[in-house]
């Protein structure tokens, strides 16, 4: 695959390709979405990432949505500073453990127990087995462009039909596995009933907010219809919040429309950028799990003294300095300013936007589920992806994703980026949308 790649990001991706599979440890970061050559950081620090040549970006992507106190927030490395003279990791329980889930339960409103685990995938392979542990059955529901981790019984494609039982969405996944999970389109209340009807289901998983089809608003009683008929079938209601948690509200998408799951999945902001994530919710069911009850789950690293610490003075910098008026405000404005540079531009965007998470679909819209999503023009978003990187805006690079502002995103920073948004699509509609130089 001859590729021109540029500057020093070129070089250490064509040695990473030759010990990473595809160059990278999370297949999103090889840019396969937007094309040409990812970008190798060596610093974050606010709201900027600095490349490996020196060239300076506001990030939107800000790791995903970890960071929604900018990189390297001084609260944050003092924590994590002072935690790691201590040790690393010591295998044991610690005070600071507790400290940290005693924050998130009396944060999130369902929570009652949480554990502490070191990944999204990871809390999500746990909340399915504890759903599938506490009601004896095994059936899955989750909905289509929502994604859980890459847990083998959430890899899974809708089926041919709406009925018919999911298909592994990745060689590796058994089909028998597979055929366990029924994926239905986000939003339909119908499909899920008929689905609840049919069989004994353990859970219904979804993203109360979607932000892996890019942001997707559920329709307004969804939710609280999941809610209604988990209850009346004896399915657990599980919230995937690994995005939305402590991004959307200090307490969670859930806090917002006032229903609460059975049990709730997190990650990204709780770990404030460190390998940290927990799953938790009614107390009856968390008490089933090992060592108080019967349900298996470990690891080495849950509660890792040095992460707790980070994500401990991350909730506490959000919980002291109630930053969301202010989130909402300078995301609201960057909305604003995007959809209106891309009508001046005679360009089609759709904006979708919940608080400080947002995507900008190159669709007419309205987008308001996987298969309108997936109407966006990919190819005008590759172009304009790295129009923007051109002018040192780096987005998240994938149309199928959100952007992600940060406390440290001011507003000079949002009228940067507006300015350079406008640019770039006047310079992509002249230029007929150009593909990426650097083709791969
Ligand atoms: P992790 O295993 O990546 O920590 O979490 C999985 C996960 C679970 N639930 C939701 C709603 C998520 O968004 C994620 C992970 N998000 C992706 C980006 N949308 C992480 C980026 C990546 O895969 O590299």
């Amino acid at each position: 695959m001859a590729q021109e790649l540029a500057g020093a990001s070129g070089e250490w991706f064509r040695r990473g390709t030759a010990v990473l599979p595809g160059g990278v440890n999370s297949p999103v970061r090889a840019f396969r979405g937007v094309g040409g050559c990812p970008r190798f950081f060596v610093r974050g620090r606010g709201a900027h990432l600095v490349d490996v040549d020196g060239r300076e970006y506001v990030d939107y992507m800000m790791s995903w949505g970890p960071l929604i106190l900018g990189h390297a927030h001084p609260a944050v490395v003092e924590a994590v500073e002072r935690a790691v003279r201590d040790g690393s990791s010591f295998g044991a329980a610690t005070p600071q453990e507790v400290t940290l889930a005693e924050t998130i339960v009396a944060a999130v409103p369902s929570f009652e127990m949480v554990r502490l685990v070191c990944s999204g995938t990871e809390a999500g392979m746990a909340v399915l087995r504890v759903a599938r542990g506490f009601t004896g059955r095994d059936r899955i529901i989750k909905f289509d462009g929502c994604y859980h981790g890459h847990a083998d019984s959430l890899l899974v494609a809708a089926g041919s039909g709406v009925a018919t039982f999911g298909l592994p969405d990745s060689p590796g996944v058994p089909e028998a596995v597979a055929a366990l999970t029924l994926s239905l389109p986000y939003g339909d209340l119908q499909a899920v009933e008929e689905a609840l009807a049919q069989d004994d289901v353990a859970a219904v998983i979804v993203e109360p907010v979607a932000g892996n089809m890019g942001v997707v608003d559920p329709p307004r009683e969804f939710l609280a219809g999941l809610r209604e008929l988990c209850c009346h079938y004896g399915a657990l209601l599980v919230f995937d919040e690994v995005m939305t948690g402590f991004r959307v509200a200090y307490g969670g998408a859930q806090s917002l429309v006032g229903i609460a799951p059975d049990l709730t999945m997190m990650g990204k902001v709780i770990g404030g950028g460190f390998p940290l994530a927990a799953y938790g919710g009614r107390a009856d069911i968390m008490r089933q799990v090992a060592p108080a009850g019967p349900i298996y789950q470990a690891g080495t690293l849950s509660g890792n003294p040095v992460a707790v610490a980070a994500g401990q003075a991350t909730l506490d910098v959000l919980r002291e300095t109630g930053p969301y008026p202010a989130l909402e405000t300078a995301s609201a404005r960057l909305a604003d300013g995007l959809a209106r540079v891309a009508r001046e531009a005679g360009v089609p965007l759709t904006i979708n936007r919940r608080g400080a998470m947002l995507t900008a679909f190159f669709a007419p819209g309205p987008v308001t589920d996987y298969a309108s999503a997936k109407s966006s023009d990919t190819a005008r978003f590759a172009s304009f992806f790295h129009a923007m990187l051109e002018r040192g805006c780096y987005l998240s690079p994938s149309q199928f994703e959100a952007w992600f502002p940060s406390t440290a995103h001011t507003e000079a920073l949002v009228d940067q980026t507006i300015a350079a948004a406008g640019d770039a699509l006047r310079a992509c509609a002249a230029d007929d949308w150009p593909r990426p130089t650097q083709e791969t």
